[in-house]
């Protein structure tokens, strides 16, 4: 294991120096921002004055970078509060010789990070996938204050007035930073705080743009913090449609934004920063719709948001991150460490209808907006992308709409058909297509069933419709001798059969990083989500003629899926204030719900029964993980003990840690093991007490071969309790739970149970899920598990 990450450590310096030379064409190793972490504060008070860095780290630099070169000894961000560290100027050679400085636990390049959502997905819905009638009971105001990582804020947005809220707790001690368009009085009572970084290279060139308030620009930051904690806004609709409220997750919470990011994504340096800032500040919880994307990911202490929400964790803050983008293929999950609560995202029960209406009369479903000017009465002539290729383009790319494939003269004025068979060739580029071509109006025919349309084509007549829809007008323009269509008007939301099911973007597990813990945790709306945005002129062509641009937008990605679940956590420590951030996971996580609103298995996008690689332990249901009944404790000594398993050394996890006297576990005294088992066959596995159970190998050829795995449970709930566990098991694997009945008493809070797995011999190599369900009776504590056959 340990090689294992030298060799990606390695990998990345190389492919940061080997892009270095093919990007900027220098001989040299040119100097790139970097960050060097430097593990916990431990004892050591915090460091001041701000950003100037301590002498040490100057010291340090200046012992690194030769002496010709002295104009780069300075600190372009520190980080003091939480976790020592800073970010400063470095070649390629110095950034390898510093990561083997003792003290140094990372040094890693200041990459941006994406923000995980997909911009043209921003349409419309009600979103309401925390409504009912016992939060419209909650208080007012609580203090319970979310922090936000993101790309600023709208602080006019109705989503943060702070009508009847109750004084900022006294405990906060964050600030309202101003710039040219942001002033201390557009914090208040419910936003509480806004800061802002500037970007490395900015401070470098002596110039800053993208940071110069805490005003969002993007519409990202808004949309994210509404959704967490925006006051319900009555009346909220995009563009008269999806009439109704929008409201946060959890309204009455606090909001601080920290303005990480701008539309070029996120610095890691002032990803760091502001993790820092936001714990001294005193949030209570931290959402984070950011993250590597899944094709490259650093190790869990080169990663920025890993790293920040390690620390944040230690302090007692739960950190929520969206699982990614990249789904549906597996392996895609990112923000998957241990001490973080990963989100992927669902659809609700609402979709957005555009219907074909073909020249015979038929009406084909299909899903999307239409903010056209189509009518159902007039119809125009109907193409598909292979009827009006350009001379010699394959048919292929001219079925695909691909860039420079159709004839215009032959497409003007016409609706025109393409399939979707390419994925490089975007809706929105195909959307571009069409409209370059002068065609009137674009169906696009779903290769793959999504569930349902994330795609906002503005003004532009649009229809999305599934392959057998799609064959259905094939044969109609097969028919004919001049097929036509209209797309008609978009009615208003229309219930979905089914919900929630998973987002086919929604990443997926397992993990790229270690197999050895379930990700995604859990799962929360991320499908046309209807929040505040900016209500400035970002995209000319998706306002009406006519219309203002709307104070309201709809967006997918799991970035509107993490602030949800951190709403809802931050609703959990309202009511159970002393609970620590691995309870209020836990509790999120065995009370979630894997049923849909028709009482099946949640499905995936295609139709099928989703897995807890897809949905996590379930969809989130927030009023369920306020009486749990049972928590599973996962503490800051496990994590550590995690990143032994996972291969780094000793040395590095008393940096990370603080603690000089931690010594990681050694393999030949299993650590959880009871002393029990004798059977050379059975394995202990050591692992620590998360939520969910992964088993990330289990032989199917050695006969009688077990894995055993230890977990430890708390009594949240009646004093005096008995659980018994029921197992719902794949065929191929026996699963055994010892003791079966759980007694918690006044004396016994906690109850520990072993879990051993054994497969059958010859069973089919791959993933299998189950689950183990206690219960007294009054609680369902589910506890979700996946076994690799290998
Ligand atoms: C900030 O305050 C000043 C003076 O009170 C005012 O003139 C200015 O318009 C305000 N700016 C914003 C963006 O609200
Ligand atoms: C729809 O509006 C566009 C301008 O946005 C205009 O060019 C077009 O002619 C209109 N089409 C119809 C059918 O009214
Ligand atoms: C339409 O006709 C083309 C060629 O004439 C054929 O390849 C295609 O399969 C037909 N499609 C349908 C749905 O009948
Ligand atoms: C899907 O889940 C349902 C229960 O909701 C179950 O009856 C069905 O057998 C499952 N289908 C498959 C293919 O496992
Ligand atoms: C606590 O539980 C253990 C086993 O789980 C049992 O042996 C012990 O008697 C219990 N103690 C009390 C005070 O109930
Ligand atoms: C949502 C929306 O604006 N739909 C429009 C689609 O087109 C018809 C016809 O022009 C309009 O009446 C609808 O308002």
């Amino acid at each position: 294991m340990a090689g294992s990450i030298s060799r990606l450590v390695q990998l990345q310096y190389h492919f940061f120096i080997s892009c270095s030379l093919l990007f900027y064409c220098t001989a040299t190793d040119t100097p790139h921002p970097y960050v060097v972490y430097m593990g916990s504060t431990g004892s050591t008070p915090p460091r001041t004055p701000e950003n100037s860095g301590t002498s040490s780290d100057l010291e340090l630099l200046a012992s690194i970078i030769p002496s010709e070169n002295k104009d780069r000894v300075f600190v372009i961000q520190s980080y003091s509060h939480t976790f020592k560290g800073f970010s400063a100027m470095l070649s390629g050679e110095e950034a390898s010789r510093l990561s083997r400085h003792p003290g140094v636990v990372s040094v890693f390049p200041d990459r941006y990070l994406p923000l995980h959502t997909t911009r043209s997905w921003d349409f419309l819905d009600v979103q309401s996938g925390l409504r009912g009638s016992k939060w419209s009971r909650l208080p007012v105001s609580s203090d319970v204050i979310i922090g936000i990582v993101d790309t600023g804020i709208w602080p006019e947005s109705d989503s943060f007035r702070d009508t009847g809220m109750s004084a900022v707790p006294s405990r906060w001690k964050g600030v309202c930073m101003e710039g040219p368009d942001f002033n201390k009085s557009d914090c208040n009572r419910k936003l509480i705080g806004a800061r802002f970084y500037e970007t490395g290279e900015d401070a470098i060139r002596r110039h800053s743009t993208a940071g110069s308030s805490p005003r969002d620009t993007v519409g990202h930051g808004t949309h994210t913090a509404s959704t967490a904690g925006g006051l319900p806004v009555p009346g909220a609709n995009y563009y008269g449609l999806a009439k109704g409220t929008a409201k946060g997750g959890f309204p009455s919470s606090r909001l601080a934004m920290y303005k990480a990011c701008s539309v070029a994504g996120c610095l890691s340096s002032n990803i760091l920063k502001a993790i820092d800032d936001a714990v001294s500040d005193g949030v209570d919880v931290i959402s984070i719709s950011v993250g590597m994307t899944s094709f490259f990911q650093p190790d869990f202490l080169s990663d920025p948001i890993s790293i920040g929400a390690f620390h944040a964790n230690e302090k007692g803050i739960l950190v929520a991150c969206s699982a990614g983008n990249d789904g549906p293929e597996p392996f895609t999950v990112v923000n998957s460490a241990p001490w973080i609560i990963t989100v992927a995202a669902s659809t609700i029960d609402r979709n957005f209808e555009s219907d074909v209406v073909l020249g015979n009369g038929v009406i084909i479903k299909g899903s999307g907006i239409n903010l056209s000017n189509l009518t159902r009465s007039k119809t125009y002539s109907l193409v598909s992308g292979e009827d009006v290729a350009e001379k010699f383009t394959p048919a292929y790319e001219a079925r695909n709409c691909y860039p420079g494939s159709l004839d215009q003269e032959k497409t003007a004025g016409k609706i025109l058909v393409c399939v979707d068979s390419e994925p490089t060739v975007s809706h929105r580029v195909k959307k571009l297509v069409a409209q370059s071509s002068g065609a009137v109006g674009l169906i696009i025919v779903d290769d793959i069933e999504k569930g349902a349309s994330m795609f906002n084509s503005g003004t532009f007549p649009f229809s999305e419709v599934s392959s057998s829809a799609g064959n259905q007008i094939f044969k109609y323009l097969n028919s004919t001798r001049n097929p036509s269509a209209s797309i008609v008007e978009t009615t208003d939301a229309v219930k979905l059969k089914v919900a929630p099911a998973v987002a086919i973007f929604s990443a997926r597990g397992p993990g790229g990083l270690t197999e050895s813990i379930l990700k995604p945790d859990i799962m929360a709306p991320g499908v046309a989500i209807l929040a505040a945005s900016i209500p400035t002129i970002i995209d000319h062509g998706n306002i009406p003629v006519g219309e203002k641009p709307s104070l309201f937008a709809i967006k997918s990605g799991t970035s509107m899926a993490s602030p949800h679940v951190a709403g809802a956590a931050a609703f959990v420590k309202s009511v159970r204030p002393q609970w620590s951030p691995s309870m209020i996971k836990s509790a999120l996580m065995t009370t979630a719900t894997t049923r849909n609103n028709h009482g099946k298995t949640i499905r995936s996008h295609s139709g099928v029964n989703a897995t807890w690689h897809e949905m996590g332990s379930g969809e989130i249901n927030p009023l369920g993980a306020l009486n749990p009944g049972l928590v599973y404790q996962t503490s800051t000594l496990d994590y550590l003990q995690f990143l032994c398993y996972h291969g780094y050394k000793q040395k590095t996890i008393r940096s990370v840690s603080g603690v000089n006297s931690f010594a990681c576990p050694t393999p030949s005294s299993s650590f959880f093991s009871t002393g029990s088992s004798s059977n050379l066959l059975q394995d202990f596995i050591t692992s620590i007490n998360y939520p969910s159970i992964s088993i990330a190998r289990l032989d199917t050829n050695r006969l009688g071969a077990r894995k055993v795995i230890s977990r430890t449970a708390t009594n949240v709930g009646r004093t005096d309790s008995t659980y018994r566990v029921s197992v719902d098991a794949p065929e191929e694997i026996q699963v055994k739970v010892v003791p079966e009945k759980l007694i918690f008493s006044r004396m016994n809070r906690t109850a520990s149970f072993e879990v051993s797995f054994q497969a059958s011999s010859g069973a089919d190599i791959g993933y299998r899920f189950g689950s183990l369900v206690w219960t007294d009776g009054v609680h369902l504590v589910r506890m979700v598990f996946a076994v690799n056959l290998i």
